[in-house]
């Protein structure tokens, strides 16, 4: 008997490395509005909602901008990163994702993904995997973003798993609390300091294998 019973996944850079494309189609936006915006602010944007992201890049401003302006640039950045995904197949899966995905479900551990991205389903079907979740929680859904755990709440209610027998894994510091206050075990990927409060933390999916904790959590 399995102690985890459901493991929910972020997509963007655990599944896939959208997070590269949100980061390229930010600095265009902020290039062209004269913002100072590097790999280490856009660590911040991990897991933060499309206007939630610009409010933290505005921050370097000096300009005002009206709620109508902060919508035409979200949106404007959200046509760069439609164009990078566009071009998404399933070769853009990350190493490891699909193997661990399958390897769960064979295990009869229920699977979902809680993205708080409104292009979720697209990157979904262009990767090919929709067919491997029981669950895929719309963000049209869900009234707190990261760090509140809704999100990951709403995922376990849906696959039908207590939270305490859920794992979470992210790639973003606000994801890991929102895990965490979900009550779920969290494991995090990627970036080790923006992920340093997760109770694993892995290089990438891969790492399942030889890992000897997330080995015992999932055979226990
Ligand atoms: P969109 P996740 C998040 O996805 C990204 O990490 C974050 O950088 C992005 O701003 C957010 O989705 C919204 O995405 O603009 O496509 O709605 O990590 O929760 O899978
Ligand atoms: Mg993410």
């Amino acid at each position: 008997m399995s102690k985890y019973e459901g493991v929910i996944f972020d997509l963007d850079g655990v599944i896939t490395d959208t997070a590269r494309y949100h980061y390229l189609a930010w600095k265009r936006l902020a290039d062209e509005l004269n913002i100072y915006f590097d790999e280490k602010i856009n660590e911040r944007l991990k897991g933060v909602s499309r206007l939630e992201s610009l409010e933290i890049i505005l921050e370097r401003s000096n300009k005002k901008y009206s709620q109508e302006e902060k919508e035409y640039y979200a949106n404007k950045k959200n046509e760069y990163y439609k164009e990078f995904i566009k071009n998404i197949t399933p070769k853009d899966l990350l190493p490891g994702a699909l193997e661990f995905i399958e390897e769960l479900r064979k295990r009869g551990i229920k699977t979902a993904i809680a993205s708080v991205s409104k292009n979720a389903f697209t990157i979904i079907e262009n990767l090919g995997i929709g067919d491997k979740f029981d669950y895929i929680v719309d963000t049209n859904n869900i009234k707190k973003g990261k760090p509140d755990p809704e999100i990951f709440l709403n995922a376990s209610y849906n696959i039908g798993v207590s939270p305490q027998k859920c794992i979470g894994i992210e790639d973003s510091a606000v994801g890991i609390i929102a895990i965490k206050r979900a009550g779920m075990f969290a494991v995090g990927v990627g970036n080790p300091e923006t992920v340093k409060e997760a109770d694993l933390i892995l290089k990438d999916l891969t790492e399942y294998k030889k890992n000897f904790r997330i080995t015992l959590i999932i055979k226990e």
